[in-house]
């Protein structure tokens, strides 16, 4: 692989003050969007879809092929929702993102708005990120003093309002529908699919909901073209994107290179794990997706060739942990997370987070029973894709897969405490 480094994203993030308008404008931001105001929008659309495009939030639909679902009827208001509620365990792009570079963002959110026929996008921004609110609603506002936001979006004739909502701090409402919930005020649930928010979404109009990187991504598209896209990446997962890695590796942070990169690849180009030790477990997606261990340092990060062997691509959140950490231990942290963040709608989620939680809290503790092991892989058949939303999934994806690779790890846990089998764990205050 040559200079497998695809910097588009994240090409000015170590630039002094780059997330200010004036510096972005230097770098050639907005320009983008002048050239596609001078384009018809049904070839902006066309763009996207020829790019290939998926989305880069989890589900990895095309994101073309999403605008194109939309309902037809121009009676009803169009609406953008841009998922900003970065919040699964693991998972560090789109904040970063918004971080050094808003503008992008809102270039992004400008063009994909009238190439689909939106006069309204939001932003729904993860509550607890107050920074990151801050950066974005001083980025919009900018973006209206100059005119790039409002009425006549440079004398084009085009307006459009973008609004920068922040959610009250809840995992669920990065579920798209839950979302919808909350930012029309009211609790933040699932609804039932379909109808799909491409038909009946936000205020039962017509809605358009990606991830912050999939909007990112559309002026680089607009600028480049649709073979510059397709030329990186693999058949089926063209372009870039950022990877997170965290935990036990030399460097921790955010890497942008063409889907299908594998992680021996992404360590090597980082520096690896960290010196004298040697991995053990890995997440592709956040803690959502499997436990993946040395056997898949190999794998193609696209989304087909991880789902080949058995994850999502999800958000491309590499947790990596060394030979120190009780698989047993990492796992339950997971689940209490997920416990807490159930939603309560339906009872396959809410009361079996609770009884996973349990059992996983004995074994850690050296109080498993004989059977545990089976309970916890019969608990999450009844969960895993019996639940009203993909929580229920994510909660025991880990778990299954943590018993298939390391299930001695579990059953030592009948008997031997977790901080006894990793001594290293002994520290950890909680
Ligand atoms: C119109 C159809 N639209 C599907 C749309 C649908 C959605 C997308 C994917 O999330 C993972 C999960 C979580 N007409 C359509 C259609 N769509 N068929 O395509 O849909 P789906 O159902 O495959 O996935 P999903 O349930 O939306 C699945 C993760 O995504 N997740 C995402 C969180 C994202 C953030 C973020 O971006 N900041 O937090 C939440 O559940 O892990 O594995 O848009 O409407 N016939």
């Amino acid at each position: 692989m040559t200079d497998p480094i695809t910097p588009v994203l994240t090409r000015n993030w170590a630039d002094e003050r780059a997330w200010k308008l004036t510096n972005y404008e230097r770098q050639g931001g907005y320009a983008t969007l002048r050239s596609a105001l001078h384009k018809s929008p049904d070839e902006l659309a066309g763009m996207i879809k020829d790019s290939q495009l998926r989305g880069r939030g989890g589900a990895g639909f095309p994101t073309g092929v999403k605008w194109s679902l939309l309902d037809p009827d121009k009676s009803k208001p169009r609406y953008l929702v841009v998922n900003a509620d970065e919040s699964e365990p693991g998972a560090c792009k789109d904040m970063p993102l918004m971080m050094a570079s808003p503008h992008t963002l809102v270039e992004g959110v400008i063009i994909s708005c009238f190439a689909f026929g939106a006069k309204h996008a939001f932003i729904y921004v993860r509550g607890e990120v107050l920074h990151v609110i801050r950066r974005l609603q001083q980025a919009v506002m900018e973006a209206y003093s100059a005119g790039y936001l409002g009425k006549n979006i440079l004398g084009t004739g085009f307006d459009l309002e973008l609004i920068v909502h922040a959610g009250a701090g809840a995992y669920i409402c990065g579920e798209e529908t839950a979302l919808l919930d909350s930012l029309e005020g009211r609790r933040g649930q699932p609804r039932l699919k379909p109808p799909f928010p491409a038909v009946a979404g936000l205020y039962g109009s017509p809605t358009v909901i990606n991830n912050v990187e999939s909007i990112s991504t559309v002026p680089a598209i607009v600028a480049n073209g649709i073979d510059w896209f397709t030329s990186m990446g693999v058949d089926n997962g063209k372009g870039m994107g950022i990877f997170s890695l965290s935990g036990h590796v030399k460097n921790p942070g955010q890497v942008e290179v063409p889907l299908g990169t594998t992680l021996r690849q992404l360590l090597d180009l980082t520096g690896g794990i960290r010196e004298g030790h040697r991995l053990k477990f890995w997440t592709p997606g956040g803690s959502s997706s499997p436990v993946f261990t040395d056997e898949h340092l190999d794998v193609p990060l696209d989304y087909d060739s991880v789902a080949k062997a058995g994850s999502m691509l999800g958000t491309r959140s590499l947790q990596i942990f060394d030979e120190t950490v009780s698989v047993v231990r990492a796992v339950s942290r997971w689940v209490e997370f997920y416990k807490h963040e159930s939603c309560g709608k339906c009872t396959p989620c809410r009361e079996g987070s609770w009884w996973l939680a349990q059992i996983m809290q004995r074994i850690e503790a050296g109080q498993g029973q004989e059977g545990d092991v089976e309970k916890l892989l019969d608990l999450s058949d009844n969960i895993g894709g019996k639940a009203f939303c993909a929580l229920g999934d994510a909660l025991v994806t880990p778990v299954n897969s943590a018993i298939k690779y390391f299930r001695d790890e579990f059953e030592a846990g009948y008997h031997t405490p977790a901080w006894e089998l990793f001594p290293y764990e002994r520290n950890v205050v909680y």
